[in-house]
């Protein structure tokens, strides 16, 4: 059964609309994540995902 979750992120190191398509490609590419989606300006991710197949570990 899905236990939805929502996180927001932010990663940084993206400069493009080409670095956040690749990111949020990634995401999209885990199985669990049903939606990302990515603002560039503020570097914030906003993924929602199913807590029943992923983990969110956030490091520093
Ligand atoms: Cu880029």
């Amino acid at each position: 059964m899905a236990d939805n979750k929502k996180a927001e992120v932010k990663i940084t190191g993206m400069t493009c609309a080409g670095c956040a398509g690749a990111v949020e490609k990634s995401l999209k590419a885990l199985g669990g994540v049903s939606t990302a989606k990515i603002d560039l300006a503020t570097k914030m991710v906003f993924v929602n995902y199913d807590a029943g197949k992923l983990t969110l570990i956030l490091v520093a």
